[in-house]
């Protein structure tokens, strides 16, 4: 067996050591290897198949089948709304659908086969190696303008970037890892998820996310936790409130976060109070990870520490010129190169190609860096992508799907300052018509878009004008909205 190239070494040479947990349900290595088997040879020779990701063992089983087969996966929030579920499936074409028992199809998926995944063994046997640069995942992703893009992740990406991470966090099989994150995005599903089962180690999953829950799992067996800021600053009241919720997460081997900016005052809110330091590290569907603290690094707050092994980073002025100080004050736009890299956004070469320069993908993150090479993302050249609970969301979409509503005769969406959220989608609507009730129109609007695009995409707040500010051009000027 070819341990560095195999995905999935101990699914190959499964034992009965546990796996995956989800509540009170879990499944060993030879349990999962031999349900993946089955979802394996339904697969078949599908090129892409999608999953209806809730947070659930048969997801996880259905990923690790599909995978084993060769398939690419395309992975689906199972609470998307009809609009984005039209686009995710007609752009990615799957043929066939996974999902756990009970699933009911929405319209849109009529004409894709379903089928269910039950946790039955299959032969056991895995079909051999899939080629290391042929797509293991789809994930999809919002830009500043259109629907969100397929994001086609190889497999030589994911292992590279796994083993990088395991080694900066010293991160093995012994390792208990517990979170609560969606299983359709990279931080969930890649590091979550996969990186546990390529160690030979296990995951804890909590299906939602509770402090306490964590901290319970601290205090047994997990030993890791990965989370977004949003879980971390809950966290953070919660153990500042309750000593003993403090004391078990202070048992952690290893706190994560990522996805968005930890803020430094959650960071020492959270070491007052557990003793813990929170590691940061950057990553990006595209990119999975790009840099982080290591385990045995200096974790300051406000850095996402150094490239991680594979990753090359560089920083570039306006002109597209390397910066060469690391000062810790210059900024440039973060662009990558490595092994982690995607291949490309599917069906989309236009897009792929204005994403690179020069071979270097351009993350339209903004940062320094400081004399020990420390990275520290100031912010982002697009004012329109928004970040809120670790979810990335573009503005386009949320104004697109708006001004279908017969009530709205202008909009502008953009984010706000949030202390939990990290940033509130804010929509600023000029109403089509008189106003007879704000507030029921308000719930109408988020209702809208909860159901066309998907719930956390949803303004959190509508504000309603009698114009929006715009300059000689015509265009809005979304920096006064706020003034
Ligand atoms: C509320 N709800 C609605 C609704 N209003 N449902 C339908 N219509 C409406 N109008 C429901 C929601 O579905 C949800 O249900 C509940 O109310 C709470 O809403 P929420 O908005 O989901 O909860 P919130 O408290 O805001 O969630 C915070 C959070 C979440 C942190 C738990 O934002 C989260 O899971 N974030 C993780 C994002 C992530 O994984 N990003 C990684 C991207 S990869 P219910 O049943 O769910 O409670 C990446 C790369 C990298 O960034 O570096 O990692
Ligand atoms: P996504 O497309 O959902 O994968 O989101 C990727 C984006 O999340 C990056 O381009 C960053 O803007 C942001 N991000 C991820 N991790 C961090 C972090 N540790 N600090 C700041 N921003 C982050």
């Amino acid at each position: 067996m070819d341990r560095a190239t195999e995905l999935f070494p101990k699914l190959r040479r499964p034992d009965d050591e546990e796996a995956l947990r989800f509540g009170d349900r879990a499944l060993t290595y030879r349990e999962l290897a031999a349900a993946a088997s089955g979802i394996a040879e339904r697969v078949g020779r599908a090129e892409r198949v999608a999953v209806w990701a809730t947070a659930e063992l048969e997801t996880c089983v259905a990923v690790a089948g599909a995978l084993a087969a060769g398939a690419a996966v395309v992975p689906i929030n199972p609470k998307v709304g009809e609009r984005e579920l039209e686009h995710i499936v007609g752009d990615s074409e799957p043929g066939l659908l996974l999902a756990a028992p009970g699933f009911q199809p929405p319209e849109v998926l009529r004409q894709i086969p379903v089928h269910e995944v039950d946790l039955a063994p299959g032969s056991g046997a895995l079909p051999p190696k899939p080629d290391e640069e042929s797509p293991a995942l789809v994930v999809y992703t919002s830009g500043t303008t259109g629907p969100p893009k397929g994001v086609v992740l190889p497999r030589r990406a994911i292992r590279a970037n796994l083993d990088a991470l395991a080694d900066a966090w010293e991160w093995t099989a012994e390792d208990v890892l517990v979170h609560a994150l969606p299983l359709f995005h990279v931080h969930g599903l890649i590091l979550g998820t996969l990186g546990p089962l390529r160690l030979g180690g296990t995951v804890h999953h909590l299906g939602k996310f509770s402090p306490q829950a964590a901290a319970d799992e601290l205090a047994g067996s997990a030993t890791m936790l990965f989370g977004v800021p949003t879980m971390y600053h809950r966290l953070a009241d919660d153990a500042e409130r309750d000593p003993d919720l403090a004391k078990a997460v202070g048992r952690a081997r290893l706190l994560v976060s990522g996805s968005a900016a930890l803020p430094a005052v959650e960071h020492e809110r959270i070491s007052r109070s557990t003793g813990q330091r929170v590691v940061e590290r950057y990553g990006m569907s595209e990119t999975i990870m790009n840099s982080g603290v290591r385990a045995s690094g200096d974790r300051r707050p406000g850095y996402v520490g150094l490239p991680f092994d594979g990753v090359e980073i560089k920083l570039v002025d306006d002109a597209g010129r390397d910066i060469e100080v690391s000062d810790d004050e210059t900024v440039g736009e973060i662009l990558v190169r490595g092994s982690n890299l995607f291949t490309g956004y599917l069906n989309r070469p236009d897009a792929t190609a204005e994403a690179f320069a020069d071979g270097w993908f351009r993350t339209g993150d903004v940062a320094t860096r400081a004399a020990d090479g420390y990275l520290r993302i100031v912010g982002r050249k697009a004012t329109d992508i928004i970040k809120s609970g670790g979810y990335k969301i573009g503005a386009g979409e949320i104004e697109n799907a708006l001004l279908e509503h017969s009530l709205v005769a202008e909009v502008a969406v953009a984010a706000a300052p949030d202390p939990d959220l990290g940033e509130r989608i804010v929509a600023w609507v000029v109403p089509a018509g008189e106003l007879t009730d704000r507030d029921g129109t308000a719930a109408e609007l988020t209702e809208h878009v909860a159901r066309l695009l998907t719930p956390h995409k949803r303004p959190r707040e509508v504000r309603f004008v009698d114009s929006l500010p715009r300059n000689e051009m015509g265009k809005i000027m979304k920096k006064a909205l706020h003034g």
